[in-house]
């Protein structure tokens, strides 16, 4: 993994400065020949290579905040070691537990203080009835997939960073318009700052769903890639737990469950106290992980649907695809270039979006059983009355429903799940 790393740090070229490519850096160059780093040494000052080498002496009046997230990049190194020397049973629960919530407090710290801008930069207007990004290391092959996916035609390039924007394409089936996006490659360091890591990280949490694409040659990217997008307080494919805390003034912490619960209280508490909470209630529902109860806790955490993606598979041979899906596990294996399972892929787009199809009806006239409208699972009628035009959510008073409804025809309100193939009439005010 450190080697990957390391490789990545070579490899993409970095795009801002931060201490991780310094440290990056220092690894990979480590493994190169040892000359490099005195030719580094004569270089001149504002040469790029040098600048992102390891500790030039220039390092120690670099800004003091890229310092201090040096210092938390290593704690947090340090305490990860100690929880992978560490076997997980009841009896070491409580300290990988205080571990894991240490590491979480210095996440946040190094978060705060510093380390590439969030959020700006790129603007996507979201259209479609949903938004489905693509997400992977640079030449991976996410624009040709784009562009034979969608009418988009995304700059393809044999060469790393050949998209500096992001591109979006429309693919328009089974009724749905699915809008795909093409981000910049993202670079190992990416959830604290690098590359336009960020920005890249910041567009998924908006999006309905991640296509994380695999190389096929690369296949240990797909395990930095997942640790990136963790780092960045987004949850592939799972739910939030449901727990819910009440921080108090006094009293301690009380902890209430509904369940049997892996986790004993002292750990639950310890977790709780180490990440700030000296008193409250929490309740929980489901038999949660450590790492769920700290995702509770923060309760900034973005869950998103995702689907792995291993691509050129043309590449290798099919007892080597079968050892590399081992590692990868991926949901589809596809050929961007040659076109192999590419209409599956647009399938499993499809039905992992989860979308149902609703019909509109206008009082006294028969359903428009020609064009539904296409919603995600969950939505409600409210949701229906929003897509449909701005104002009706204002206006709305009530609306008649055929098909989930009690009978046909019930009255209902906003809030009012659907299901497929509902007719919802809405009447305004
Ligand atoms: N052999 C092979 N090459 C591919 C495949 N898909 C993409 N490529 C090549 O990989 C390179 C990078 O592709 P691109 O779409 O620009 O990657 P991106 O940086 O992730 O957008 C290009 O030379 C593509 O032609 C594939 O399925 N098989
Ligand atoms: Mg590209």
């Amino acid at each position: 993994m450190i080697e990957m790393a390391a490789q990545l740090a070579q490899t993409a070229k970095p795009l801002g400065p931060g201490f991780n490519e310094r440290k990056n850096a220092a690894s990979a160059a480590a493994k190169t020949k040892a000359g490099d780093w005195q030719s580094s040494r004569r270089s001149t000052l504002f040469d790029r290579e040098s600048f992102f080498h390891p500790f030039p002496q220039r390092f120690y009046s670099l800004p003091r905040q890229i310092q201090i997230m040096g210092r938390y990049d290593d704690r947090i190194k340090e305490l990860e070691d100690e929880i992978k020397k560490t076997q997980y049973n009841k009896a070491t629960q409580h300290h990988v537990g205080l571990i894991k919530a240490q590491i979480a407090q210095l996440r946040k710290k190094a978060e705060g203080s510093g380390g590439g801008k969030k959020g700006d930069g790129y603007s996507v207007r979201k259209s479609g009835d949903a938004t489905a990004i693509l997400l992977g290391f640079p030449s991976v092959g996410k624009s040709t997939i784009l562009n034979y996916l969608t009418n988009a035609k995304s700059e393809v390039g044999a060469y790393d960073f050949t998209t500096l924007k992001v591109i979006p394409g429309l693919m328009d089936y089974k009724s749905a318009k699915i809008q795909i996006l093409d981000c910049p490659g993202v670079v190992y360091g990416a959830a604290r700052g690098r590359g336009r890591g960020k920005e890249v990280l910041s567009i998924m949490q908006n999006a309905d769903m991640i296509m994380l694409v695999i190389d096929v040659v690369k296949p240990e990217a797909c395990q930095v890639l997942l640790d990136e997008v963790i780092q960045f307080n987004i949850r592939l494919n799972q739910q939030a737990p449901d727990v819910k805390i009440k921080k108090t003034g006094k009293g301690g912490i009380h902890i209430g469950a509904t369940c049997q619960l892996s986790l004993n209280e002292e750990t639950i508490a310890t977790v709780a106290r180490q990440m700030g909470i000296s008193n409250g209630d929490i309740l929980i529902r489901e038999d949660i992980s450590i790492d769920q109860l700290i995702d509770a806790i923060e309760g900034n955490r973005v869950y998103v649907d995702a689907l792995t993606i291993l691509n050129k598979i043309d590449l290798v041979d099919k007892k080597t695809l079968e050892g590399i899906k081992k590692q990868v596990h991926p949901d589809l294996c596809i050929s961007a270039n040659t076109g192999i399972n590419m209409l599956q892929l647009r399938d499993l787009i499809f039905d992992k979006l989860n979308f149902i199809r609703v019909y509109c009806k206008e009082a006294g006239k028969k359903p428009d059983l020609d064009v539904p409208l296409i919603m995600r699972y969950g939505a409600t009628i409210g949701d229906m009355a929003r897509k449909l035009h701005q104002d009706f959510a204002k206006k709305f008073k009530y609306a008649r429903v055929w098909g989930s409804s009690k009978f046909p025809g019930q009255v209902l309100r906003q809030h009012h799940v659907l299901k497929d193939k509902d007719i919802v009439e809405i009447h305004l005010r």
